[in-house]
């Protein structure tokens, strides 16, 4: 397709080496085919070219100082990367990994998954290279004080509503905030994952990870068939991976595995959900003092990991939810799902499977819900607390929940009548991106050109 290489082309050329933007932008392309085919606009407006091109790319310098008074320095990013539907609205990740393509990949997938959404939110990301492991929590306080001493500047309640991601939850979202009313002297609802008792949603915690237990649902429902019973490996341990258990356990099927970077979990009774919550939620544990805990669960190291794939994928299951991070399953992974009878994959995590783990996911005909229309269920629920603080009102779990899981069965009606409409019947990464795309590119071309 001469558009996708030409385009992929001219990134390398403007911004090289942003490997995972490339990715995911190459993905999203690929779709959209029939959908510029049938109609002429996108390309009279040249939509490509603009959506590809983020409104406004912030990089700024992290300085702060350790435990031992030394001074250290991070890089900081914003990608503000596109308003048509609504203000920017994006997590904040801090991982080692961070550079500018791994935030520009984030962004560009945050666009289409807040459109499936349905709801006015444009699309951002930001975060750093900064590592909060091993860190006090006075450093950890230092570092988002200085990050937002950049930040308080960009950000607002209708201009760009960070969250959390990698590495940020509820500690940091506070510490963040706090720097940011005490700069501005406002008590804005300017962050969304903020704690209960000062402006918080319930169920924004567990939305993302339940979001893809009711897109998985929907899913199985188009074929007759339920979670209840069924096998599930997870991965990752984080807010994503926990919640994901929970709802799991809640629907009556049995997730047997998790992982942290260190390694992984199989537990074939199925995965002890308050170990779980207690090493991660409160002891900020390793994932080997589960086993300790849980004699008949196995640990395996990630230095033990054979031929570098995470032994997760290779664990006889019904059903996958990846949760980690992007890129964590490959085509020799999905090969080897597939061969083990898994017919259901639902992504937490954003961009988790590989181009060729995608493939043969598609091949094969199987149930497969890509992370922007899966794991859209966090900044659903984002989109409800920005809600609930704008009307001064706080709505009980009960409430929050149940808008999430009518938006979680919205999306997978939206996204699976988009892939007939092309006739492509139950090729969902072809419908989440035409849905996506097309919605935020008619908005576009309404603005005019800007
Ligand atoms: P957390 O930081 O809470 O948890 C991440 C988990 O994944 C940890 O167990 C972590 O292990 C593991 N992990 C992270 N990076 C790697 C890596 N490079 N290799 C191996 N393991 C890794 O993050 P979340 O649960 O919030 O996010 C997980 C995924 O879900 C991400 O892709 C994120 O973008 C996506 N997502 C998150 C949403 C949210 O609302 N939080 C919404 C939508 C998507 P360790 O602790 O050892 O590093
Ligand atoms: O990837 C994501 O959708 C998130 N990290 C959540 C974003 C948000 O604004 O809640």
């Amino acid at each position: 397709m001469p558009y996708v290489a030409d385009t992929i082309a001219k990134l390398k050329r403007t911004g090289p080496a942003e490997i995972e933007y490339y990715q995911a932008v190459e993905e999203v392309l690929m779709s959209l085919r029939p959908l510029l085919d049938k109609d002429a606009k996108y390309k009279k407006h040249n939509i490509i070219d603009r959506i590809v091109e983020p409104e406004r790319q912030i990089m700024f310098r992290v300085a702060w100082i350790d435990d031992k008074g030394q001074v250290q320095v991070n890089k900081g990013y914003r990608i503000e990367f596109n308003s048509a539907l609504g203000p920017y609205k994006g997590g904040i990740r801090l991982h080692p990994s961070v550079y500018a393509g791994i935030i520009k990949f984030l962004g560009f997938e945050q666009i289409f998954k807040n459109a499936l959404t349905g709801l006015a939110i444009g699309g951002a990301k930001g975060g750093s290279d900064f590592d909060p492991k091993g860190k006090s929590d006075n450093e950890i306080m230092r570092f988002c004080q200085s990050f937002m001493n950049e930040l308080y500047r960009h950000i607002g309640p209708t201009t760009d509503i960070p969250a959390g991601d990698i590495g940020v939850g509820a500690r940091e979202i506070g510490y963040m905030f706090g720097q940011y009313k005490r700069l501005t002297g406002r008590y804005d609802g300017v962050f969304t994952g903020k704690k209960i008792n000062w402006g918080g949603s319930l169920a924004r915690k567990e939305a993302t990870g339940y979001g893809a237990v009711y897109f998985a649902q929907n899913m199985l429902a188009a074929i007759g068939q339920t979670l209840e019973g069924k096998t599930c490996v997870v991965s990752g341990a984080g807010n994503v991976a926990i919640y994901t258990v929970e709802k799991l356990q809640q629907v009556g099927a049995t997730p047997v595995t998790v992982s942290d970077s260190r390694g992984m979990i199989h537990h074939p009774q199925g995965i002890n959900l308050a170990t779980l919550k207690q090493l991660k939620e409160v002891e900020g544990a390793s994932l080997s003092e589960y086993a300790q805990r849980h004699p008949e669960a196995r640990y395996t190291a990630a230095a033990d990991y054979p031929a570098g794939r995470n032994p997760i994928w290779s664990v006889r299951c019904d059903a996958a939810f990846p949760s980690a991070t992007q890129n964590e399953l490959n085509e020799a992974d999905a090969v080897a799902l597939l061969k083990n009878g898994c017919s259901c994959i639902s992504e937490g995590a954003n961009m988790p499977s590989t181009q060729g783990a995608i493939d043969k996911f598609l091949a094969a005909g199987i149930s497969y819900g890509p992370g922007k229309a899966a794991n859209a269920g966090g900044v659903a629920t984002s989109q409800l607390e920005m809600a609930q603080n704008a009307s001064m009102q706080q709505w009980t779990f009960e409430e929050v929940d149940s808008r999430l899981h009518a938006i979680m069965n919205n999306i997978y009606q939206t996204v699976s009548s988009t892939a007939a409409e092309f006739g492509q019947a139950g090729n969902l990464v072809l419908g989440a991106n035409i849905a996506g795309f097309r919605k935020v590119a008619d908005a576009m071309i309404d603005q005019g050109v800007v």
